[in-house]
């Protein structure tokens, strides 16, 4: 029966509208989160975003998170509950989980890490025990935090050695990689990046590990969508498991994901549930679930073409102009520049302040480090930008241009207050045609 005895469907139907008004109501309450949050809507509105790990995931997406699916716990995994009721969300992480690996072409997949840097510490949990060296790229020349730094519980319980990429070209020293392999003898090895605009050599990193009998993690946080559209190499051949996060190129909700050879599966669900986390955010994965059949249809990879276009065009917009880009360009979505070159010759302007000065004039980006020769993580080093987030909100190549002469114009004088004014005003004008798709 569908509903008690006592109460018809008009019953049912005029409750819940009325549940419905309360809820909004309550939220209308708090009227100061609701202006931040408005503020805060405004004010991307207002700024370019490039941010390279940021994206602006589609309508569906967004609701799902705000549906009440965020009420349930569900420990375990589809028909594997800890929580009655679960018959509904197993469904939809099963759908998640299938559609992940049509995408991603994989054996495996799990959708429950909250984050990328979670995915990581899974992929660790499940493959290596305390104490056991991993071999990942250091956060000076662009690594994450999640690789085994001192400042994350991944280098409390590993032991952490680096590779770098080469100071004459910014690519990745696969020489460094094997000779570091091969003295350190890593129980794992992570081909993966937060700031590097090229393309992973997995097939070069699945040799060295073999040749060291290491597992190779292969970390696409930033590449995900790339990958999954085939618009840059998959590690699916290669890697053991490949981590993600799901809402960078993957245009996804705020969350993570692993997926792995069948060999690993029950490891990685382990390290996952309950090794690392508790109940999985079941609004979240109906969101991720909802996302990966969006990156399936073929509008998703003419996005992820586009947002290679639009990177490469950055990259030459902002060459052309005296900038110095790392690497010489990009293969991705992220275009690197050092503080150096004509725009800054004036200037002696460190990351973090040339950071600010940006985010006054309405475009954001980020100050990284991605060259070790740059000194130590906390000094100066450069800025990293990307192009998925704008692209979303319809920029082309011709905004590229733009972009890359307001930048040029705000390095040139960077304490003229009415200059950078005045271009503040210029990225407003160009950005009103842009908007967060509502
Ligand atoms: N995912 C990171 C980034 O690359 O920006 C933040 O931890």
């Amino acid at each position: 029966m569908l509903f008690p005895p006592n109460l018809s469907f008009f019953h049912v139907y005029f409750v819940s509208k009325f549940m419905g008004v309360l809820l909004r109501d309550a939220a209308s309450v708090d009227r100061e989160i609701e202006r931040a949050i408005e503020a805060d809507l405004e004010l991307h509105n207002r700024s370019i975003n490039l941010i390279a790990s940021e994206n602006y995931p589609s309508v569906s997406v967004r609701r799902a998170m705000s549906t009440h699916l965020t009420t349930k716990y569900a420990h375990g995994y589809p028909g594997h509950r800890d929580f009655q009721g679960c018959e509904n969300l197993d469904e939809i992480e099963a759908l998640a989980n299938e559609r992940a690996k049509k995408l991603f072409q994989v054996e495996h997949s799990n959708v429950q890490p909250h984050t990328g840097s979670s995915a990581n510490l899974a992929a660790y949990f499940a493959l290596l025990n305390p104490g056991d060296t991993i071999l990942t790229l250091s956060m000076t020349s662009g690594g994450h935090i999640s690789y085994g730094t001192p400042w994350n519980i991944s280098g409390r319980v590993f032991k952490t050695v680096n590779y770098e990429v080469s100071s004459r070209t910014g690519l990745i020293d696969m020489d460094n990689v094997r000779d570091n392999a091969r003295k350190c003898r890593p129980k794992l090895i992570v081909a993966g990046a937060s700031a590097y605009p090229r393309l992973f050599d997995y097939k070069a990193f699945r040799e060295i590990a073999d040749e060291v009998g290491a597992f190779l993690v292969a970390d696409i946080a930033h590449i995900s969508g790339m990958v999954a559209a085939g618009v840059t190499p998959s590690p699916a051949a290669y890697a053991d498991v490949i981590t993600t996060s799901t809402h960078k190129t993957l245009r996804g909700p705020r969350g993570g994901a692993i997926f792995s050879k069948a060999a690993h599966a029950k490891a990685i669900d382990r390290a996952v549930f309950p090794g690392s986390q508790g109940g999985p955010l079941m609004h979240v994965i109906a969101a991720k679930a909802i996302a990966l059949h969006e990156a399936l249809q073929p509008e998703f990879r003419s996005y992820q073409e586009q947002v290679q276009k639009n990177a490469r065009a950055l990259a030459e917009a902002l060459k052309k102009r005296g900038f110095a880009v790392a690497t010489g360009g990009t293969d991705n979505h992220s275009v690197n520049i050092y503080l150096e070159g004509a725009p800054f010759a004036r200037t002696s302007l460190t990351d973090a302040e040339a950071e600010t000065l940006c985010a006054s004039t309405g475009i954001w980006l980020n100050k990284l480090s991605f060259l070790k020769e740059y000194g130590e993580y906390f000094g100066p080093k450069g800025l990293r930008m990307g192009v998925a987030a704008m692209t979303t909100r319809g920029m082309r190549e011709n905004e590229m241009d733009q972009i890359s002469e307001l930048l040029k114009k705000i390095f040139q004088k960077p304490e003229d207050e009415h200059h950078l004014a005045t271009l503040h005003g210029h990225v407003e004008e160009i950005v009103r045609s842009f908007p967060i798709p509502q």
